[in-house]
């Protein structure tokens, strides 16, 4: 297992390399370019600034998060094309300074969504909530609680839910009015069947990112929900390349969805896995608590375990952390908690190996 870090970049993330460096067993970051625009082909030179400023601490760039797929090849429409061949570009020049793992998804308009972002748990700490009955209902308007979620959240948005996109939205929806999930599935494949090749030449694998929460949302749809459809999705293109991204959080938003089954299943494909907690209430609502197995619904030892049977030896990073020690982060992304996760995994993972001589 190798443990990485998610950094937004210098002057766009509130932790720096030097603090991500002190967290122990941390070995290299998960970047992207988060001000190219989506579609765009990622210049050398921006790729080339991090990897100089990664490696003034020793970590490495191995894996990227996100290049995101641009809205047009989730639709299949004819520019796709076009969208497509940057994309491939992207991924040769990724493949130049030696990354190995690209994690994108193919949600339909957003990314993660939740209703607050800022949601009390009882020790006093913020973290991010999802109230079904908030997005879930018939007549929901996205636009309505997009205002609302973004008033409350100190500057910070949602990915997905940037400003610029709100004057496309009305355009955006009414183009997946055609979009139902077959249709999804099969512009996945299109997709896939041009950029695996690709993926393969650079050593590249391509890592997807489960949908957070793993069901519809606004009448969208969404389709790398569970165990069955990741099956689905590793034999629409049978290459090592084409992986997954294990989000522990976003598949254990269902319960239904036993993830050491899935990891001990897919580990092979699995070149990427996210580890979080969350609790799950009666009503289907769920936050995000600390990593630790007691504080939500998901058994993080056994999820822990299920990779180390495996001798898992991807990359893995804490996903989302609550906010705690009144830091001022990006919702879900501050140094503390996200440090003890990892604290949390390792001291599983080192008790795990110890007790197999
Ligand atoms: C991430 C996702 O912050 C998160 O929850 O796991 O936003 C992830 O970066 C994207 O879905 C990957 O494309
Ligand atoms: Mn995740």
């Amino acid at each position: 297992m190798k443990m990485t870090f998610r950094w937004y970049g210098n002057g766009n993330d509130s932790v720096s390399l030097e603090q991500i460096k002190q967290i122990p067993g941390v070995e290299g970051i998960v970047w992207a370019l988060h001000n190219e625009p989506v579609g765009n082909i990622w210049p050398m030179e921006k790729i080339l600034e991090i990897q100089k400023d990664a490696s003034k601490y020793n970590l490495n760039i191995d894996v990227v998060e996100s290049v995101n797929v641009h809205e047009d090849i989730k639709l299949g429409l004819p520019t796709r094309d076009l969208y497509i061949e940057n994309y491939k570009k992207t991924i040769e020049n990724l493949g130049k300074v030696g990354v190995k793992v690209i994690c994108y998804n193919f949600m339909p308009i957003f990314d993660w969504t939740r209703t607050d972002l800022y949601k009390k748990l009882d020790d006093g700490s913020t973290a991010l909530f999802y109230e079904k009955s908030k997005v879930e209902f018939e007549g929901v308007n996205p636009l309505v609680l997009i205002k609302e979620i973004s008033e409350g959240s100190k500057g910070y948005t949602m990915p997905g839910w940037e400003p610029e996109k709100f004057e496309r939205l009305e355009k955006l929806f009414l183009a997946y009015k055609n979009i139902n999930e077959e249709k999804l599935w099969e512009n996945l494949k299109y997709f896939l069947e041009q950029i695996i090749p690709v993926a393969e030449l650079n050593g590249i694998k391509m890592a997807i990112h489960p949908d957070d929460p793993p069901w519809s949302i606004f009448g969208l749809p969404r389709i790398i929900t569970c165990g069955e459809n990741l099956e689905r999705l590793l034999n629409l293109v049978d290459s090592k390349s084409n992986g997954i991204t294990l989000c522990s959080g976003s598949l254990g938003s269902n319960p239904k969805n036993n993830i050491p089954d899935i990891i001990r299943r897919y580990n092979e494909r699995i070149p990427f896995a996210h580890i979080r907690n969350i609790k799950i209430y009666e009503n289907g609502d769920f936050i995000e608590t600390s990593h630790r197995s007691c504080d939500g619904s998901l058994d993080i030892t056994e999820i822990v375990k299920a990779f180390n049977e495996r001798n898992y030896e991807g990359y893995i990073r804490p996903d989302h952390g609550r906010h705690i020690w009144n830091e001022k982060c990006r919702p879900g992304y501050g140094l503390y908690d996200r440090a003890l996760g990892i604290m949390y995994i390792l001291g599983i993972w080192d008790i795990l190996e110890k007790n197999k001589y």
